[in-house]
């Protein structure tokens, strides 16, 4: 018998916005025009919510932060094409993804300071509290996306993870239940080329991240995530499809992070000063702000006004974040088992002598 082809797949890139801030006439239909500015101000947003943040952690006043910087645009296309009642099962960078769901800005501060109360999510939102582990997040996104399934609620589950967290078993099993039941899920893809300090080439000798969804038999599609605008459609066409009851999907929006790891990194370790700037020139912010002075719905009056707003809202965050009183340092013990063991217990008796 000769061979025959049993599979054949291709990959789409999706990108709406070049360079100059112009737009593709025929996709930009797709988006209600009156996304656009909302879309730019919410990145606006996230970019002075992680400035402060920085500011904040060299003056001592919060720990080690992590920056989204480079990244508002996959951060925000995604979260104004999600509803109500989706769930958002996040890592440790998709604060802007929070602030774009309506999560006090001083609660998600409160976490990177150290204080685990900021990581308690109010019970009306169904954002699941940021977590560390690389790539657990998919088995979570998983889980809920079947029990959305199961509920027979049109709601999807959505998990972030970046390119690193790719490589972890944990991704690929997700995939692989998701695509077997069907499970209401879209497996959001940060890839901003590196994992610390480890490249997007030493990380998969695939061409691309969103075709790995294939083997899974789910769709996956590549998406510029420095366009907010192809983030959103991208985000709109996956969710449809998942509501709809075909299946799971795999979106990866290819971006850059623009400054380090955390504040405990030094990024210019392993990067050149070339590769920064390549990205600095493709900054997801201006390129939308072209676009939207060019359509005439932004100018430089609207633009000074949205900083006071935000600095403003910023400030007032940092405020009610340190007003919150210290916790209990006896709560170091609390919330870890349903009984406590006795050497904690022993420990626990120890540092309330200590602090009388
Ligand atoms: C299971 C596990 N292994 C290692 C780490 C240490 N670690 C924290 S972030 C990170 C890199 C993650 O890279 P990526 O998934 O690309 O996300 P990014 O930090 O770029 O947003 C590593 C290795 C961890 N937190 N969890
Ligand atoms: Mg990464």
């Amino acid at each position: 018998m000769p061979k025959k082809i049993i599979y054949k797949a291709q990959t789409e890139l999706l990108e709406i916005l070049d360079m100059q801030g112009k737009a593709d006439a025929k996709l930009l239909k797709n988006i209600p025009a009156d996304l656009f500015v909302p879309l730019y101000e919410l990145m606006f947003r996230m970019r002075k919510f992680d400035e402060k943040a920085l500011n904040l952690q060299r003056q001592g006043r919060i720990g080690t932060y992590g920056s989204l910087r480079g990244q508002e645009a996959a951060q925000a296309g995604i979260t104004l094409a999600l509803e109500k009642n989706d769930w958002v099962v996040p890592s440790f960078r998709e604060h802007g993804v929070a602030i774009g769901l309506g999560l006090p800005m001083h609660r998600i501060y409160l976490y990177w300071k150290g204080d685990e109360r900021g990581n308690i999510v109010p019970e009306d939102m169904r954002l699941l509290p940021a977590s560390v582990p690389v790539g657990s997040q998919f088995q979570h996104a998983t889980g809920l996306g079947l029990a959305m399934k199961l509920k027979k609620e049109s709601s999807v589950a959505v998990g972030f993870g970046g390119d690193g967290a790719t490589s972890e078993g944990d991704f690929h099993e997700a995939l692989n239940f998701a695509g077997v039941f069907k499970a209401q899920t879209l497996f959001f893809i940060q890839n901003n080329q590196w994992a610390i300090s480890v490249p997007r080439s030493l990380q998969s000798a695939s061409v691309s991240l969103a075709q790995k969804a294939h083997a899974y038999g789910l769709p996956g599609l590549q998406v510029d995530g420095n366009d907010v605008l192809a983030v959103y459609l991208a985000s709109k066409t996956a969710l449809d499809h998942i509501r709809s009851g075909k299946g799971p999907y795999l979106i990866e929006a290819v971006t850059y992070r623009m400054g380090d790891h955390t504040t405990s990194d030094d990024h210019w370790r392993y990067r050149s000063k070339e590769e920064v700037q390549y990205w600095e020139a493709r900054d997801p912010i201006n390129r939308m702000r072209i676009f939207l002075t060019e359509q005439k719905l932004w100018s430089d009056k609207k633009e000074e006004n949205l900083l006071a707003e935000t600095t403003r809202l910023v400030e007032s965050e940092v405020e009610k974040l340190e007003a919150i009183p210290a916790p209990d340092p006896m709560d170091i013990f609390n919330h870890m088992f349903a009984s406590m063991p006795w050497n904690l217990k022993e420990q626990q008796a120890q540092l309330k002598r200590r602090l009388g």
